[in-house]
């Protein structure tokens, strides 16, 4: 397949949206075609799914509900937005994928990871990206950072325990997956990373 492949991952407030956003704004300033995207959602289809999943009145939630409906929102946008894109050649942005599935549902809800794994790749046809951007921060500062936010939504409520966990997970993921993984300081300024991120992307391209 052609194109590129980015993710951005990282905890609650660790600033992936940002800086998704200005690597797309970077590229699409030199008419390089790139897509920028999310998950959950990024169609008609997985924003419905979004709703659901992120909606606080949904409290009980089963967490093999919320496993199947993060994949399901990932299955219509990987075959209806993301592959058709890379077909394309064009360089698709995705704050957040498949490896958020692998920390928040794998290490946060405790669902064995083989099998979170083993489904998630099931569920995008084995797509996996060429880099992906690991946002570190440490949870305090995350939650602080969204505290200026109104409303959390049904996942930023958990728990410190719950965020801390899917950190540790996320820093194991990218040790195992080095090829692909890039870990950046998430506490540098968003100048700074965003300088740190083009580097690392322009050496792809
Ligand atoms: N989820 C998702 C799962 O459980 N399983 C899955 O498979 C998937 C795909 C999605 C939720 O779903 C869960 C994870 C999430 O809980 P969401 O609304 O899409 O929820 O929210 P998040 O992806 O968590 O993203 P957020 O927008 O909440 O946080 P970001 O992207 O980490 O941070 P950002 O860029 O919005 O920045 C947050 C604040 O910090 C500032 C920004 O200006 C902003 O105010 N900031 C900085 N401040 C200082 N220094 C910096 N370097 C800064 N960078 C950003």
């Amino acid at each position: 397949m052609e194109g590129l492949f980015i993710t951005f991952e990282g905890i609650e407030g660790c600033g992936k949206t940002t800086q998704a956003k200005l690597l797309y704004e970077y590229l699409i300033n030199r008419n390089i075609e790139c897509v920028l995207t999310h998950e959950p959602g990024g169609t008609l289809i997985s924003e419905k799914i979004r709703e659901i999943l992120l909606d606080k009145k949904n409290y009980n939630m089963v967490y093999l509900t919320e496993l199947f409906l993060y994949l399901a929102s990932r299955s219509q946008h990987t075959f209806e937005k993301i592959i058709p894109a890379l077909k394309n050649g064009k360089i698709v942005i995705c704050d957040r994928y498949f490896d958020s599935t692998l920390a928040y549902q794998g290490e946060g809800r405790n669902i064995p990871k083989q099998k979170v794994f083993e489904i998630n790749n099931f569920a995008t046809g084995g797509l996996i990206p060429h880099l992906t951007f690991l946002i570190d921060i440490n949870e305090d500062v995350g939650l602080e950072r969204l505290k200026e936010r109104k409303g959390k939504d049904r996942i930023e409520e958990e728990e410190i325990n719950f965020h801390k966990r899917v950190r540790g997970a996320y820093l194991t993921l990218a040790r195992e997956n080095k090829e692909r993984f890039r870990i950046i300081d998430g506490l540098g300024s968003i100048e700074h990373i965003h300088k740190e991120i083009v580097n690392i992307v322009l050496k792809f391209i």
